[in-house]
């Protein structure tokens, strides 16, 4: 009972959040590097603000984010001490192809990930490898307008041809896109989209959409072509949409909430856009083009397993609520819940219920790829941090996903928490808000000596992978 045997315990990174050297080894500019930190990031990562350079007024946090870049093997060092048995990590695709369109790629980037590859293995951990973690590379935002132009699959899939060959045996673990159902909330930092006065969004969000998609199942049609031990995970960005109360249209309500972020997994693991999706499209005008074959792909190339992120529930209330924050979704205040700091609602007993959801929806191996707490810490002279909150927060999360294998029956490979080390925050770029096991000293204003030290968390999470989650 408990935990299956050769459970994939882990943590969860991405390249743009934890590297920094964007402009060391040949590496190309990104999206993701041009996030600013501060008031104007949400306007630039909606899309909303074009920012394409960096300037003298603004910081931009990816830049040296937690210097991965060069501490890697004492990072990776510290994951094995953990007894990690798995990695999510992701690819920077602009050390790849510094441009995103070249003919080929550049070795040294290659370079690169195969010593990370190669470190990981020193310790038995086997890497789960995100190939865009909402990456996308400056030159394909100025040339193509980002994913609402069709040549992005062919640059993606060189990319993913690149990476499965090089990494053929090393690699058998890949999710096509971080957070695929992002790109309706931050369209900017998932598809490298930015908006001019005037365009219907919608239609271009979800043009790019399709192309992901597209994008998306012809990847794994190739990585079970070049090795057919290659499996390959959608992953999305989940939370049950709770309704407000037993009123019809709050439940109403929250059906079509989980149904908009349900629409990206019901084509990848489906294989088709489902009849909901079709008319809503239609009923707002809006006509992503398709073009003769995409249905084929869609339907012939599903995924083998579905990951997704877990940080809370969504309650959603058909007249206006006290709202709440939570991971770039708002909704309404859930008054049976705890928040974190920065607001976002704490629901372990959501996690089950996501879990068993997502489980009954698609009858496929689901894997948590990320699930953390965000919170200030308070480093004694040693750097050590006594985070007895982030345990907690673990702890719960993990006897609720127990209870879902235990008691629900729900296939789950693993378990990646966000994140295994302090890193960049996604949402507000900020570095003091921290996930990890380890304590890096960098401050806010970028200054610090980036020195790693162990949390009380990290030996705790130790104790919990050496005991396949028996001792939580
Ligand atoms: C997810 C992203 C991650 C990560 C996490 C935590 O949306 O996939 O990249 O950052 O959220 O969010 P934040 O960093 O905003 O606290």
């Amino acid at each position: 009972m408990g935990f299956p045997a050769g459970f994939m315990w882990g943590g969860a990174s991405a390249a743009n959040q934890c590297e920094g050297g964007i402009f060391e080894g040949g590496r190309g500019p990104a999206n993701v590097d041009v996030c600013p930190s501060g008031a104007d990031r949400h306007a630039v990562i909606t899309g909303h603000r074009k920012m394409l350079r960096m300037d003298g007024e603004h910081r931009y946090p990816a830049a040296e984010a937690v210097d991965f870049y060069h501490r890697f093997r004492e990072d990776i060092r510290l994951f094995g001490e953990m007894g990690f048995r798995t990695y999510r990590m992701s690819i920077a695709w602009t050390r790849i192809f510094p441009k995103g369109d070249e003919e080929y790629p550049s070795e040294e980037g290659l370079r690169f990930y195969d010593q990370v590859f190669a470190e990981c293995r020193k310790y038995g951990i086997r890497p789960l490898v995100t190939i865009s973690h909402f990456d996308c590379p400056i030159h394909l935002i100025e040339a193509y307008g980002g994913w609402r132009d069709r040549r992005m699959i062919e640059c993606y899939l060189r990319l993913c041809r690149v990476l499965f060959e090089r990494y053929r045996g090393q690699v058998r673990h890949w999710l096509t896109f971080n957070e695929i159902n992002m790109i309706l909330h931050a369209p900017f930092m998932g598809a490298g989209l930015c908006f001019e006065e005037g365009e219907n969004e919608e239609q271009i969000k979800y043009q790019a959409a399709h192309h992901e998609l597209v994008a998306s199942a012809l990847a794994v049609k190739l990585a079970h072509e070049i090795d057919p031990e290659n499996q390959v995970g959608c992953m999305f960005a989940a939370g049950a949409a709770y309704p407000y109360s037993c009123r019809p249209e709050d439940v109403w309500e929250a059906l079509l909430t989980d149904q908009e972020n349900y629409f990206f997994v019901d084509v990848q693991a489906r294989g088709a856009y489902p009849a909901y999706a079709v008319k809503r499209l239609q009923k707002k005008g809006v006509y992503p083009v398709m073009e003769k074959g995409d249905e084929e792909i869609l339907g012939t190339y599903p995924v083998d397993f579905i990951s997704f992120s877990y940080y809370n529930s969504r309650c959603i209330a058909s007249e206006e609520q006290e709202s709440a924050e939570g991971n770039l979704f708002r909704s309404a205040k859930n008054p049976y819940l705890k928040f974190s700091e920065w607001g976002w609602p704490i629901d372990p007993l959501g996690l089950r219920i996501t879990l068993n959801q997502v489980y009954d929806r698609y009858q496929k191996p689901l894997f948590v790829v990320e699930n953390g707490l965000g919170a200030l810490d308070h480093p004694d002279e040693t750097g050590y941090v006594e985070d007895d909150y982030r345990i907690d927060y673990l702890r719960e999360h993990i006897c609720a996903m127990k209870a879902a294998v235990e008691e629900d029956g729900v296939d789950l490979m693993g378990y990646t928490s966000w994140a295994p080390i302090d890193l960049i925050s996604a949402g507000t770029g900020e570095m003091k808000k921290r996930y990890g096991f380890v304590y890096v000293d960098k401050q806010e204003d970028g200054s610090g000596t980036l020195n790693r030290t162990r949390k009380k968390s990290f030996y705790w999470y130790r104790k919990v992978i050496e005991t396949n989650g028996e001792v939580l």
